[in-house]
């Protein structure tokens, strides 16, 4: 599947301070976002499909597709265009056979060699990171700056964005490394205006 990776939105909802999560992620569709992950952590498998069913519902009337994070089972359920999963997660072999070879596969990377595998067994695209520091989710590995995500961007030829704390502020120097986009949680739903603050980070992506 074809796939604009330009502004991806990763979704939490505790940032969200319980503002609806739906209408947040309108908004940021509204605004320009590109394509959507959905990213529960502590929801039952139960809360997880049914707010997938309804995110998917939401981003295919915008015609941006719908990533779930981690959970194959509910990508499969909700017939969702893929899947992004981590180095802590299902084998991305295995994930691929699971999922198909049409449908999309994300693999979190932090370093060169991480890249390297993601490319030679099959993902779609690479989500580099942390590349700035994120009180969003606790990570483990140093953060990358704009020079290791370059470096990244440089040894493979499969899609990379990056994540990890890009904002408004930081987005030039994340559009220079020559990535293919930015994945970000907090700089839009973190946002009062998620909608204003997609199409501001759109424009200033665009117009780089
Ligand atoms: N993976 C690496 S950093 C991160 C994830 C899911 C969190 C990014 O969140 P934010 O708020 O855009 O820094
Ligand atoms: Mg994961």
């Amino acid at each position: 599947m074809k796939c604009d990776y330009t502004l991806y939105l990763v979704t939490d909802r505790e940032i969200l301070k319980g503002r609806d999560l739906l209408q947040a992620v309108e908004e940021a569709l509204a605004g320009g976002v590109t394509l959507v992950q959905l990213r529960e952590k502590d929801a039952s498998s139960r809360e997880f499909y049914e707010l997938a069913v309804s995110m998917k519902n939401l981003t295919a009337g915008y015609g941006v597709p719908l990533i779930i994070n981690d959970r194959l089972d509910i990508a499969l359920a909700v017939q969702a265009d893929g899947l992004h999963i981590g180095q802590e997660d299902l084998p991305l072999p295995v994930v691929r056979k699971l999922m198909g070879p049409d449908k999309i596969i994300g693999y979190s990377v932090s370093n060169v060699e991480e890249a390297r595998y993601g490319e030679k067994h099959g993902a779609d695209y690479l989500g580099a990171g942390p590349v700035f520091t994120t009180a969003t989710k606790k990570v483990s590995t140093p953060t990358l700056g704009p020079a290791g995500l370059k470096r990244i961007k440089e040894t493979v030829s499969i899609p990379v964005v990056g994540i990890g704390g890009i904002n408004l502020e930081n987005l030039k120097e994340v559009r220079r490394t020559g990535v293919d986009g930015v994945s970000i949680v907090s700089g839009i739903l973190g946002s009062d205006r998620p909608g204003h603050t997609a199409l501001s980070i759109r424009r200033e992506w665009d117009n780089g």
